[in-house]
């Protein structure tokens, strides 16, 4: 396992010298974030992001995201352009050093939640989801929490439009049409691709989603056997679905496991959930078995803690604070020497016995 932390680039207000004080971080999980979705990262810019890095003492060997076009999860002819630059992009990321993608195939929207702000009693924040307020929000001129605005109104529409008729069958096509095409690439640059689970994991504003379950999985895997082929395990996003068991999909895809996102979120009511701090306690995710059920199948991927709560008046990009992020990032860091040593322990009590 190598311990990683989320860096928004050049303009994040968190200085990777402080997220090189976190102990044991060894690297940041980045992007390229000026140029547009479908863009050929040049080499120059990877390079100018790794030197920034490797020059706090922190490599850069993971990518979170490279996007992917909307045209090549529609399907259109278009989408062979956009596929070679993708393309491209992995082939210069393996040049820049970089091991492992994160992506998503969501349609239109990455991940939502109705409150970016759920005040807990202790006064720290965090994010949470509500179907109550999902259901408030006018579907004609959608504004929704923390999105990003990169489509005006018209676009929007017009892209809802463009998804009309779109079954969940034809997207797993053109998401297997996808991945056969950048195999080749990851094959030659050496990189993994972790596909970062639906957030939430089910079907929202009537777009299919196809990456939450453990049989998404299994015929995800089926398709694409290539060993390229890999997952983010995100607990947050793949636990707000219940009817997932979380270590048992980490037991079994321990080895496709590029990724790991641990954090937290409790239960309410329905399929209401609020965000928490890392600890097992504090929630419904138990990163114990989990971190178990990695360890002992063969788990060799990057982690990192992922959406933490607005802890000590911090003013952070809601789940991407410094504070509690680092916090969840130690946590985590004592469950795996934990487990590790207790498996270690056992190991040497099965030869003494037998
Ligand atoms: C998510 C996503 O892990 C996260 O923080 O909220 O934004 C994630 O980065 C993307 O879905 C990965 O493509
Ligand atoms: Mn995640």
């Amino acid at each position: 396992m190598k311990m990683t932390f989320r860096w928004y680039g050049e303009k994040d207000c968190i200085p990777l010298n402080y997220i090189k004080q976190i102990q044991g971080m060894t690297g940041v999980v980045t992007a390229v974030y000026d140029e547009p979705v479908g863009a050929v990262w040049s080499l120059d810019k990877l390079l100018h992001m790794k030197k920034l890095c490797n020059d706090a003492g922190l490599e850069m060997e993971v990518i979170e995201s490279v996007p992917v076009h909307e045209d090549i999860k529609l399907g259109k002819p278009s989408r062979d352009k956009y596929i070679e630059a993708y393309r491209q992009n992995i082939i210069n990321c393996g040049k820049a050093g970089v091991k492992c993608i994160c992506y998503n195939f969501m349609p239109v929207f990455d991940w939502f939640r109705t409150n970016l702000y759920y005040k807990h009693s202790d006064g720290s924040t965090s994010l949470s989801y509500s179907e109550a307020d999902f259901c408030k929000l006018d579907r004609k001129n959608l504004r929704l929490p923390g999105w990003d605005e990169s489509y005006t109104p018209d676009e929007l529409n017009g892209l809802l439009k463009d998804y009309e008729g779109m079954t969940h069958e034809k997207l797993f096509e053109n998401f297997v049409y996808f991945l056969n095409g950048i195999m080749p690439a990851c094959d030659a640059a050496g990189v993994n691709m972790a596909v970062h689970p639906d957030d939430p994991p089910w079907d929202i504003f009537g777009l299919p989603r196809i990456v939450g379950r453990e049989e998404d999985y299994d015929r995800l895997f089926a398709a694409v056997p290539n060993p390229h082929n890999g997952i983010t395990f995100c607990t947050g996003s793949l636990g707000a679905g219940r009817f997932n068991d979380l270590p048992a999909m980490a037991a079994k895809y321990a080895k496709r496991i590029y990724f790991a996102h641990l954090r937290q979120l409790k239960y309410t009511s329905g399929t209401d959930f609020y965000e928490n701090g890392h600890q097992t306690a504090e929630g419904n995710v138990d990163i114990y078995s989990i971190v178990r059920a990695l360890e002992e199948n063969g788990f060799e991927g990057y982690l990192r803690p992922d959406h933490g709560r607005n802890v000590w008046g911090e003013d952070a990009k809601p789940g991407y604070g410094l504070f509690d992020r680092a916090m969840g990032a130690c946590y985590l860091q004592g469950i795996f020497e934990a487990v590790d040593k207790d498996i270690e322990k056992e190991n040497k009590n099965d030869t003494f016995q037998s």
